[in-house]
């Protein structure tokens, strides 16, 4: 089925079949990015799992590699789940992960390189000693995983690491462990942090950023302590939500606490990575570029039946560098890492094209099913008076998509779109008030406008689907235009706002937009003001490499 098939991504990480689901252990090794996830070898849904190794020299093309861990023991028979790598500064790597066992009891194991001399890590040792760890007492045995990356602490020269649970008053909560050998572990009193009635943490991430001018394009070693020109952010993917939330706070290693800088956005209630399909990321730090890498989860938002019809199920948003926001201080930017930018070929420049309200305007592009997007959009000054009348209280979800019009939105931009239109993702810009008057910018995407194919190859209604309007509102500082940088790959839409502050990432499966017939087009819905797109970009993109084990000797 060609329709089935054109699902599949060009430049996104994805195994060749089969489902996959969180990114495991990240690490940089003698020249090769590794990516570990979670996979099942046998079918395109959740089950069996284990993990999916593959490797890169630039975090774009990929090499397949045999499957790095199974369920082979009984404290893993259930699944080796999600863990992290950390590298010790003698070389030797050290990966602790979550195995559901014959009990489906959720405990921490450690496993090792058989061979530290091999870069491609081919063979893992699991040790002895697992499990080595097991749910403390007071919490339940199965609310106890995802061990992050450890970090040194000098005080007591031991390495710490934070484990994923929950209370019996459902709070999400963070537990700190230390060791020094790895084998053997002491539940550090108290807790990291706590936060009432959002439920179970998973797959928690904790790491510093710099806030100094000099060194904030450089992403921090997760070692990093504390201090004058460094912050601490904690993520939480919350089972409850299926979201993954942030924090950006102030950790005190003597204290075991990390208190948020604005309680108002703490954990599962405020900043989120993307608004769209985004679940389950883990960061490392790149020693070679000196920059913190973040990869994520991005499901599939179709039928069960259909990622089986299919033969494969959810792929890896492109990797993502994470830095502290120094102009607004108060979120993170994450953006494509600029290895991405290699695939572009053939920029087609519209930029300087306004577009006058309620119309829409065709992008000559031929292939437009492979794109990286970047645009930056003016209001025009006259209808500033507009803003006065501009609605109260918009919410991307609720406010009816891209076809509702408003004073000072929606604008900005259709892809995969047939011709047509009846099937498109919107993502655009929708200026609105606040109940205290001040302007604020919407930044939306809008799925609704794609059918199912599970309506298509099955002719009957999918009951198990989301189809939605994305998004939040994005900070937009004195003086700065309106930007987007928007990636299309067939059946994924990744779109960025003011240089990372937001993003949304929808999965979407077009029908008739597809192969020749995909289209992209600049809009404009809003009823009181016309749109200058400053910049208007668009790059097509080859598509990666990925390449199935072993390719020839030379790799070695
Ligand atoms: N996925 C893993 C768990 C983790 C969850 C199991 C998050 O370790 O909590 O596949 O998607």
């Amino acid at each position: 089925n060609h329709m089935l098939a054109w699902q599949r991504t060009g430049f996104h990480f994805q195994p060749e079949k089969n489902w996959m689901n969180d990114p495991n252990g990240p690490l940089y090794y003698k020249g090769w990015y590794h990516l570990f996830y979670q996979y099942n070898p046998d079918s395109a849904f959740w089950g069996n799992i284990t993990w999916g190794h593959s490797v890169s020299r630039d975090l774009v093309n990929w090499l397949d590699l045999p499957l790095a861990m199974v369920r082979d023991r009984w404290y893993d028979t259930n699944g080796v789940w999600t863990g992290s790598a950390t590298v010790l500064p003698d070389g030797q790597i050290v990966m602790l992960y979550t195995g559901a066992t014959n009990e489906s009891v959720q405990v921490q194991n450690l496993a090792v390189p058989a061979d530290l001399s091999d870069p491609l890590l081919l063979d893992w040792v699991k040790s002895e000693s697992n499990p080595v760890l097991l749910p403390p007492p007071g919490i339940g045995a199965k609310d106890f995983r995802d061990p992050t990356t450890a970090w040194f602490d000098p005080s007591d020269s031991t390495w710490r690491f934070v484990i994923g649970s929950k209370d019996d008053k459902h709070s999400g909560i963070a537990l700190v462990y230390r060791t020094k050998d790895f084998l053997s572990y002491e539940l550090v009193p108290g807790v990291l942090h706590a936060v009432e009635n959002v439920g179970m943490w998973e797959c928690i991430d904790f790491f510093p950023v710099s806030t100094v001018e000099s060194s904030s394009t450089e992403g921090l070693d997760t070692s990093v302590p504390p201090g004058d020109n460094v912050r601490h952010v904690i993520k939480e993917s919350s089972d409850d939500e299926r979201h993954d939330y942030y924090a950006i706070g102030t950790y005190v290693p003597a204290a075991n606490a990390w208190t948020p800088d604005d309680a108002e956005n703490d954990l599962g209630i405020g900043l989120r990575y993307d608004w769209g399909k985004f679940y389950a990321s883990k960061t490392f730090f790149d020693g070679e570029k000196r920059r913190r890498v973040l990869w994520g989860w991005i499901g599939e938002t179709d039928s069960e039946r259909t990622d089986i019809a299919k033969g494969w199920a959810s792929l890896m948003g492109v990797p993502r560098t994470v830095l502290f926001d120094m102009k607004t201080g108060s979120n993170l930017l994450t953006w494509p890492v600029e290895e991405v930018d290699s695939l572009r070929k053939g920029c087609k420049d519209f930029s300087g094209f306004t577009i006058g309200t309620g119309s829409t305007f065709q992008l000559q592009i031929t292939r437009a099913t492979q794109l990286d997007i970047e645009a930056e959009f003016k209001i025009n000054s006259e209808s500033l008076e507009a803003a006065v009348e501009a609605d109260v209280g918009y919410n991307c979800s609720t406010s009816g998509g891209a076809a509702n019009r408003g004073r000072l939105g929606p604008f900005g931009l259709l892809v995969l779109a047939n011709e047509d239109l009846s099937e498109q993702t919107a993502t655009y810009f929708y200026i609105s008030r606040g109940a205290d008057g001040s302007l604020r910018t919407n930044f939306c995407q809008d799925e609704s406008r794609h059918a199912l194919l599970t309506e298509h190859i099955m002719s009957s209604l999918a009951d198990d689907i989301v189809k939605r309007v994305v998004g939040y509102t994005v900070p937009v500082l004195d003086g700065e235009m309106l930007s987007l940088r928007i990636l299309v790959d067939h059946s994924i839409v990744e779109s960025f706002a003011q240089g990372g502050r937001a993003s949304a990432t929808s999965r979407v499966y077009p029908t008739e937009a597809i192969y020749n017939d995909a289209r992209v087009f600049l809009f404009n819905n809003a009823t009181g003001t016309s749109v200058t797109a400053k910049t208007l970009k668009i790059w097509e993109m080859k598509s990666a490499h990925s390449s199935p084990y072993p390719l020839h000797q030379s790799l070695h």
